[in-house]
């Protein structure tokens, strides 16, 4: 049985956000805002399709997935470059490799108690954030 990431989640920590978001080129002003923010993960886990619903008051992004399939990935509101997407299981841990101009992108989920863990990549920047059950 993989881990079942389903459910609410609400970011309760955000380390380094700022470092990750000068990787991918964000703007001062977008920066400033993005960073106040408290986003909120919805996830949907079927077997190995993935539905995940990242929302704010500012900008919303979503991703649908398989696990083992390569997808084009836009980023739209976010960076807005385009990549190539494959996420795997490593264990227990959900690995995105992002795959394009940037160098070392990607994203790791995994469980720790009742919290969901993310650690986002970016060229030399390593973002942690913390989700707690809604
Ligand atoms: C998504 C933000 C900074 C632009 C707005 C910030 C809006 C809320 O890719 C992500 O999660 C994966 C794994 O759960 C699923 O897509 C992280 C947030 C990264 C990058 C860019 C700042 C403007 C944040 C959408």
């Amino acid at each position: 049985m993989p881990a079942d990431f389903n459910g609410t989640w609400n970011l309760v920590s955000n380390d380094n956000f700022e470092g990750y978001m000068v990787a991918l080129g964000i703007d001062f002003a977008t920066r400033k805002i993005a960073k106040m923010l408290k986003p909120q993960k919805v996830i949907k886990q079927e077997g190995d399709s993935f539905y995940i619903h990242t929302t704010s008051t500012f900008r919303d992004y979503t991703l649908q997935f398989k696990i083992g399939e390569e997808f084009e990935e836009d980023n739209k509101g976010l960076d807005n470059r385009k990549c190539k997407s494959l996420v795997t299981w490593e264990n227990d841990k959900l690995v995105c490799v992002q795959t394009g101009e940037k160098k070392n992108r990607g994203w790791t989920h995994w469980l720790e108690g009742d919290d969901l863990h993310l650690e986002l990549r970016c060229e030399n920047q390593v973002c942690r954030q913390v989700f707690r059950r809604a």
